[in-house]
C-alpha cells in the first residue's frame, strides 16, 4: 500500500516535471521568427517611416521593422505564433499606407 502510494506521488512529481518540459518545448516552438516583406503605398518622407514603425511595433509579437521610404517597402520580423503578416499588413494600412505583403518567410 506505502509503495503504491509512493509510486502514485513520483508519478505525479514525474508528470508535473514533464508538463513543464512539455511548455517549455511548445514555447519555444511557438517563438518561430517570421519575416515578411510588405509594399507600402504613399510613404514619402521620415516622417512616414516613423508612422508605419509605431504602427506595427503596437503589436504583439514584433522584433524588428525596417521601413524603405524611397523603395516603398517595409521588412518585418516577428513572432509567427503571436501576429500574421496579414495583421501587420493591415495595421499598416490602418496607418494610412496600403500595405500589401510581397513575401513572407518562416524559420
Ligand atoms: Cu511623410
Amino acid at each position: 500500500m506505502h509503495r503504491i502510494a509512493l509510486a502514485a506521488a513520483l508519478g505525479v512529481a514525474a508528470a508535473t516535471v514533464g508538463c513543464g518540459a512539455a511548455t517549455t518545448a511548445t514555447h519555444d516552438a511557438v517563438v518561430a521568427t517570421h519575416t515578411a516583406t510588405f509594399a507600402v503605398e504613399g510613404m514619402s518622407c521620415g516622417s512616414c517611416s516613423i508612422t508605419v514603425r509605431a504602427a506595427v511595433d503596437r503589436l504583439d509579437g514584433i522584433a524588428s521593422v525596417e521601413v524603405d521610404v524611397d523603395g516603398g517597402a517595409a521588412t518585418v520580423t516577428f513572432d509567427g505564433g503571436r501576429v500574421t503578416a496579414e495583421q501587420i499588413a493591415r495595421a499598416i494600412t490602418s496607418s494610412g499606407y496600403t500595405a500589401t505583403v510581397r513575401a513572407t518567410g518562416g524559420v
